[in-house]
């Protein structure tokens, strides 16, 4: 499968892993829109949170598990924003579902 996320999980394309465990894994994006930017994916490869079925609640259960681990690793003391783009109008680009974890500094009110 073509997929560049699938290929940083499995370390055929380099990138800086901020956290890992079973079903999870969170590597700083490539272009960071804010002080830290870093994206949450499941190991499975999951299109988006528009398709996905019973057998892959406990991947995004496990998101959201890590989501605070890794937040607190990455010193976002007094707040982030959690972001998932789905489909042509959410302007999603790599369709390996992924959380975008944003933070480090006072966000714009305004998404989109
Ligand atoms: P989205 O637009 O929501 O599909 O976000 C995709 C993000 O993925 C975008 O912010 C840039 C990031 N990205 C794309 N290719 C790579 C890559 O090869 N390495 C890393 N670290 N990030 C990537």
């Amino acid at each position: 499968m073509d997929c560049i996320f699938c290929k940083i999980i499995d370390g055929d394309i380099p990138s800086t892993k901020v956290y890992e465990d079973e079903n999870v894994f969170a590597f700083n994006d490539i272009n960071p829109q804010a002080p830290v930017h870093c994206l949450v994916v499941p190991k499975k490869h999951i299109v988006s949170v528009d398709e996905t079925s019973e057998c892959d609640m406990e991947y995004i259960a496990a998101i959201f598990r890590a989501i605070p681990k890794i937040a607190s690793a990455l010193g976002l003391k007094n707040g982030y924003r959690v972001i998932t783009n789905v489909g042509e109008d959410g302007c999603q680009s790599v369709k390996h579902m992924h959380f975008h974890i944003l933070g480090g500094k006072k966000l714009p009110e305004s998404m989109g």
